[in-house]
């Protein structure tokens, strides 16, 4: 397959290294257009690839089969749109990213369009992704075009497994988000990795609370318990690692808050339930935002 991969961070170059591997023509697509992006992963295993792949090569683009988005969620709806008249009618779109709300801000657009979620675990140590662990990612359609895209799960099972397809990504995209209301903002106020949420049973508990309040009035069967139970083991399983956020906020970078408690905020006000502990935390990360994006700019 031809596969345009956009956005070149550390799950973008996780999977230009995977496809490129098992044999697909792969391109990566850069906000700065250049004619080559570098792909320098350690993998789990410790191996390194390091490579200059083929970038932005609009005729490269056109004959695509299909675009891979790996950017965060707030740079989503403007890239995509950009790309989306280029782009041939029949290819499919795949969205992984953090977060839910960017398929509101897209509307429609004419290609098949999927959503993904994974828990592939990776960041940046210079010049270098590592790898940190393998996970599982989940995709399903976001229009009515995607629903026949379920072979692509195969494909891409092969190069970067688990992949798995459900036809219907409702429930399993809000649960990835309970697990994201709860770690992203808690180890970036706490500095913390993820294991060490287990000192802060009483907001992890709060959280799902309303996380699941949420859920039910949106239509999904959900409870505190199951919630809880879901998050602590993703605690767990993800023990050692630094969560994405917190990676963004020592970095300095924009974070995804908008796209995990801000959504999450919006659902709420929109069933008029109120979700304090989530408002709290989302306060705390758009305060520390600021202050670092005031003194940059
Ligand atoms: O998705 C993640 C993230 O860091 O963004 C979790 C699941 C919390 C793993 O760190």
């Amino acid at each position: 397959m031809k596969i345009t991969v956009l956005g070149c961070g550390a799950l973008g170059q996780l999977w230009l290294n995977a496809l490129h591997r098992q044999g697909h023509e792969v391109q990566g697509w850069l906000r700065v257009p250049q004619p080559w992006c570098s792909v320098n992963l350690q993998e789990v295993d410790g191996s390194v690839f390091n490579e200059l792949l083929t970038a932005n090569d609009p005729e490269f683009l056109q004959n695509s089969d299909l675009l891979l988005v790996t950017l965060k969620a707030w740079q989503v709806s403007t890239a995509v749109k950009n790309l989306a008249g280029l782009l041939p009618a029949h290819c499919p779109v795949l969205l992984i990213h953090n977060g839910m709300g960017t398929l509101d801000e897209l509307g429609t657009i004419q290609q098949p369009l999927l959503i993904g979620m994974t828990t592939h675990a990776a960041r940046r140590d210079g010049n270098v992704i590592v790898h940190v662990a393998n996970g599982i990612t989940h995709i399903g359609p976001a229009n009515a075009a995607g629903r026949d895209y379920s072979h692509l799960a195969d494909t891409l099972q092969a190069a970067l497994p688990d992949v798995a397809w459900h036809n219907d990504m409702g429930a399993s995209s809000w649960k990835k988000l309970a697990v994201n209301c709860v770690i992203n903002p808690l180890t970036a106020v706490y500095d913390c990795p993820n294991g060490e949420l287990v000192n802060y049973p009483l907001e992890v508990a709060a959280i799902c609370n309303e996380v699941a309040a949420v859920m039910q009035r949106e239509g999904h069967h959900a409870s505190q318990d199951d919630l809880l139970f879901y998050v602590w083991q993703v605690v767990e399983s993800t023990a050692e690692n630094i969560s994405s956020m917190l990676q963004d906020v020592r970095a300095l970078r924009h974070t995804e808050i908008d796209y995990i408690n801000g959504y999450l905020l919006k659902r709420a006000r929109a069933h008029g339930i109120s979700v304090p502990e989530n408002a709290r935390l989302y306060e705390l990360i758009k305060r520390k935002e600021n202050e670092y994006e005031r003194v940059s700019t």
